[in-house]
């Protein structure tokens, strides 16, 4: 592997972690500077990371700060950047903006994807990835390209119905990138569990997903491979009562592009916010519960990829 850049900056127990061979879950921040209201976005953070922790593994949220890439977070730095008015939504092409100009930033899926990779870290859970928008001509999140070239296990609940879900699936496949479906054979869709979209293959457990993203990456394929877990069945909202919310979101967000409004990436953040307001904040808990249930299954996934569990019964 090259060497990391020198704008990285590794955590001491993420660096401690790694000398030790402890599994280790990377996390996206644009959920946290973007994606939740506050306080939500912070409880959900540490939520997340303390899952990580109950299952035994080590939790990186990955973010920039003070001009530098954090990988893994203390207590107070996932504080300040929860709390920040000025953050910068970073994805491939935003590093160096948040860099240069010492704002804060939220990497989004193909920004932790990028940076979680040259350290090392080969498991990462987000809620749901971006896709090919419905409203705008060529509005394809960098996500997606970050998937076909990073060799990452990535867990997520699918994408929203908000995106063009069968243009996103022809895009993954078109591009050779694994889409699992977790305990299901439909691709979920964020809110709900899915229902028309298929996935390319199902497994029902961690030691399966592993077995086959080790064989993936040992044929040299170099994408990502991507785990789709529905959410909870008692906090899905079915596809029928979500749709014309999604709807009446993504109207607004043509009328508000033709205006010269709002463009590329605030699109997602603003249809996040108009949804949750909309269903009465039922969608925000739906959320929340989803990305907790991501971080638990990717530490797991990290347990078995790690053989750390193993290793140590043995010593
Ligand atoms: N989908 C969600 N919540 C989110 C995002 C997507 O349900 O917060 C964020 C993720 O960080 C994702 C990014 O990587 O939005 C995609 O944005 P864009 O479409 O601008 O690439
Ligand atoms: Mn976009």
């Amino acid at each position: 592997m090259t060497e990391p850049s020198k704008l990285i900056n590794i955590s001491l127990e993420i660096l401690r972690a790694q000398q030790k061979g402890v599994p280790i879950v990377a996390l996206e921040s644009t959920v946290i500077t973007h994606g939740l209201p506050r306080p939500q976005n912070l409880i959900l953070a540490q939520d997340m990371e303390q899952i990580i922790r109950d299952e035994n593994a080590t939790p990186a949220t990955i973010a920039v700060m003070d001009g530098k890439i954090q990988a893994g977070m203390t207590s107070t730095q996932l504080e300040r950047l929860a709390n920040s008015d000025d953050a910068v939504k970073v994805s491939l092409r935003d590093f160096a903006t948040s860099v240069t100009s010492g704002r804060p930033g939220g990497t989004t899926v193909a920004g932790t994807m990028f940076i979680a990779h040259q350290i090392g870290i080969n498991v990462f859970a987000t809620g749901g990835i971006g896709g090919v928008h419905k409203e705008a001509h060529m509005d394809i999140s960098t996500d997606l390209q970050a998937l076909s070239s990073i060799p990452i296990l990535v867990v997520c609940a699918g994408a929203k119905s908000i995106l063009n879900l069968p243009a996103t699936l022809e895009y993954l496949e078109t591009m050779g990138v694994p889409v699992i479906g977790y305990r299901t054979d439909k691709f979920p869709e964020f809110y709900s569990a899915g229902k028309d979209l298929p996935v390319s293959v199902r497994f029902d457990t961690p030691e399966e997903v592993v077995k086959f993203a080790r064989t993936h990456w040992e044929l040299g394929l170099k994408s990502a491979v991507l785990v789709c877990q529905p959410l909870p069945a008692n906090l899905a909202i079915s596809a029928e009562e979500i749709a014309p919310y999604l709807e009446q979101a993504s109207d607004e967000v043509i009328k508000l592009q033709k205006d010269h409004k709002i463009t590329g990436q605030q699109v997602t953040p603003y249809e996040l916010l108009r949804v949750s307001e909309l269903t009465q904040g039922k969608s925000l808990a739906a959320n929340l519960e989803l990305l907790k249930n991501n971080a638990r299954l990717a530490a797991q996934f990290a347990q078995v990829l790690s053989g750390f569990k193993s290793r140590q019964k043995a010593l």
